[in-house]
């Protein structure tokens, strides 16, 4: 049906952003099978790195020791009591946990921590999976999944998720990382491989890949890289993708992901909370997507300052899908001007966002704040067109919008969305 009036317009678009079911492309969330890897609840969500971070900002006399000797719900009460009793909870982490006890049904005026408590006490994992994935409307999330984690390895070795919300990404940090490190662990899982790479090193890593492709069956392969990153250099991680990342990427037919940008530990003492970022030689994505023409690319880079040139070398490679506005641009000031940017740019051929929720609950206003804001830049590229004597059908708006909140993702990995 096509819609004649600019009110009614915006108002289909709003409700459609609203209520259409998304695949998150990319979490560290876990299904139920994974037990104690999958975070929920009032605590995991106060103890989150980011307010962690914050917190500390406002406690110059709080060591980092004395933090990290407290339990879980000691955290959580210094962390409530800091961020949003002693101050007003106003930046996005610490407004997140609000919308989420707001959607829970909970009084936020009465600030009644406990309250929230008792009855996280008493929800059992499973309904309150169902009960968020309906909340926020995500119908398939993907995990982030360690083939170098011990605890994880048993859950893949008894057949991992049976939960069909739940897809896996093979997460191979360690591989591009750290391989002074890492070679020991691919030994004790049976692999020959010798730290200098020699012999039959590589070949042996393709095989670990293939054989974790084989188990997980992924979505796509996954790194976070730092900031300088290079490409083509002469280092050990290079060679480790062109000589078994790419090839096996090929064979598998699944994308590369390259999360880019990022400077791991500058305070070590805050632990997960005490990365950060950097810009990044856009040169660096370029060479690599226009080499491996035959390969695809999902990226996302950390820096606000790489985001303009990142969507112009996607315009220029159609084998690069950027997505996300990741980590700390995941704030409403730059997820608008970043999905602006980029729609204008790229029209619908992009994933404006993922969530990268850690904490299960987080599904609820991570999709909650950015539907708010891809619905209001939609709005406005829709209501130009408009302006012009343009006129859109119901149908049409639907379509962009599924697409925008998953069908890209599945349409560039050539599978069909399973939900559908
Ligand atoms: O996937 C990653 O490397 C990052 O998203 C995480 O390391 C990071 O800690 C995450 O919580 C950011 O949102
Ligand atoms: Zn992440």
């Amino acid at each position: 049906m096509t819609i004649q009036s600019k009110e009614q317009l915006l108002s289909f678009v709003s409700e459609t952003v609203k209520t259409t079911p998304v695949t998150d492309i990319h979490t560290h969330l876990f299904a139920e099978s994974f037990g104690d890897l999958l975070l929920w609840g009032v605590d995991e969500l106060l103890t989150y790195h980011y307010l962690i971070a914050e917190t500390f900002r406002f406690r110059p006399d709080l060591s980092y020791d004395a933090f990290w000797q407290m339990s879980k719900q000691e955290q959580a009460d210094l962390i409530w009591q800091t961020l949003f009793i002693e101050h007003t909870p106003y930046s996005e982490a610490c407004r997140g946990v609000v919308t989420v006890l707001n959607r829970l049904g909970f009084d936020v005026s009465k600030r009644d921590l406990e309250e929230y408590r008792t009855y996280f006490r008493n929800v059992k994992a499973s309904d309150y999976i169902n009960r968020i994935l309906e909340l926020a409307k995500v119908k398939t999330v993907v995990m982030t999944n360690d083939p170098f984690d011990a605890y994880e390895r048993g859950v893949w070795e008894k057949g991992g998720s049976t939960d069909s919300r739940f897809l896996a990404a093979l997460r191979i940090d360690p591989l591009l990382n750290l391989w002074d490190t890492s070679w020991t662990k691919l030994v004790e899982q049976g692999y020959q491989v010798q730290q200098d790479l020699s012999g039959e090193t590589m070949a042996e890593i393709r095989r670990f890949l293939k054989d974790w492709i084989g188990r997980m069956n992924p979505l796509y392969m996954a790194v976070s890289l730092p900031n300088d990153f290079a490409y083509p250099e002469d280092s050990v991680r290079v060679r480790i993708i062109d000589e078994c990342i790419i090839p096996v990427a090929r064979e598998a037919d699944i994308p590369f992901a390259m999360m880019i940008g990022v400077k791991r530990k500058v305070n070590p003492s805050l632990k997960d909370a005490g990365d950060s970022v950097g810009k990044s030689d856009i040169g660096t994505v370029e060479r690599i997507v226009s080499k491996y023409q035959d390969v695809k690319f999902l990226v996302t880079m950390l820096s606000r300052e790489n985001q303009h040139e990142l969507a112009v070398t996607a315009r220029k490679n159609r084998n690069l899908l950027v997505f996300g506005c990741w980590w700390f641009l995941n704030n409403p000031s730059l997820i608008e001007e970043i999905t602006r940017m980029r729609l204008e740019l790229l029209g619908g051929s992009v994933i404006p966002q993922h969530s990268d929720c850690r904490i299960l609950d987080q599904l609820l206003y991570k999709w909650d704040h950015s539907r708010g804001i891809i619905a209001k830049v939609l709005c406005d590229k829709y209501g130009d067109l408009f302006d012009t004597g343009w006129r859109l059908t119901e149908e049409e708006i639907r379509r962009d919008v599924e697409d925008l909140l998953g069908g890209v993702f599945w349409k560039f990995l050539g599978k069909p969305d399973p939900t559908l």
